[in-house]
């Protein structure tokens, strides 16, 4: 199985609120139908759900935000992620929409429906799910990115392959050169980036992707406005990214 993630960056042009990048969108979709391996996919919330979280100032802290707020950036996070169903289907796919909501309790993933995630994983369906705003308990919320929730579903699911498709062709050892790295055993690159939105941006996937390789698994950081690389990296051909080396692998 493999677990993929859609950056908000990739699929929504962040400089433009409310802005999806549909035909990005559909070029990944149609390279994800020649997949034979079962799928899961996440994806961000790029110029919807980090725009209105700024708007509201909330952030993943649980903390009392404002409840329109919490409304606000899930109804858009909703809209997003029907976009994306949308193009699933026109390309002949089976999305099954799973709201994080589904999986969650508080900040904790609930292992039994995770592990249902797989077998309709497994079914033919692709399940499809997203960072968003979320009950915490206590009249608390928090906004969960989908990175975090590339790390609960590793743990417990253990995916073959962890992708994470960007607006850049990798990481970077240096911004203004865009040398790319291409592959990382165990060390943690220093990062320094531009910009960052709610969720901590390249960081938190830094973060996120060395954690997944520390518990075994490889996890790539490919571009995916290039949407051929993600299949070389699934067909383990010559890959054209950022390698994260699971310890097992060696
Ligand atoms: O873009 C955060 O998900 P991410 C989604 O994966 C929201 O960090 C609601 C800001």
């Amino acid at each position: 199985m493999i677990l993929i993630k859609l950056g908000g960056s990739i699929i929504t042009n962040k400089e433009k609120p409310l802005s999806p990048r549909k035909k990005v969108i559909e070029n990944i979709v149609k390279k994800l139908k020649h997949l034979k391996e079962p799928i899961i996919v996440v994806h961000g919330g790029g110029s919807f759900g980090h725009f209105w979280s700024v708007k509201y100032d909330m952030h993943t802290k649980p903390k009392k935000y404002d409840m329109h707020g919490v409304a606000i950036v899930k109804n858009s996070m909703i809209d997003l992620n029907k976009i994306i169903l949308e193009i699933f289907v026109k390309n002949k796919l089976n999305p099954y929409a799973l709201p994080p909501t589904d999986f969650m309790s508080g900040n904790k993933s609930i292992t039994t429906k995770v592990k249902e995630i797989e077998n309709i994983a497994k079914s033919g369906l692709i399940p499809i799910t997203y960072g968003d705003a979320l009950w915490y308990g206590n009249k608390k919320t928090y906004i969960l990115s989908g990175d975090k929730i590339m790390t609960l579903l590793s743990k417990i699911l253990k995916p073959r392959l962890i992708i994470f498709a960007l607006n850049e062709d990798g990481l970077y050892s240096d911004l203004t050169t865009k040398k790319l790295i291409r592959e990382l055993k165990g060390e943690n690159p220093k990062i320094s980036e531009n910009k960052m939105d709610v969720t901590g941006g390249m960081s938190r996937k830094v973060e996120e992707a060395t954690n997944i390789a520390k518990m075994g698994m490889n996890v790539f950081f490919v571009n995916g406005n290039k949407p051929e690389r993600i299949l070389k990296a699934i067909k383990n051909k010559k890959y054209e990214g950022t390698l994260f080396r699971g310890k097992r692998s060696g």
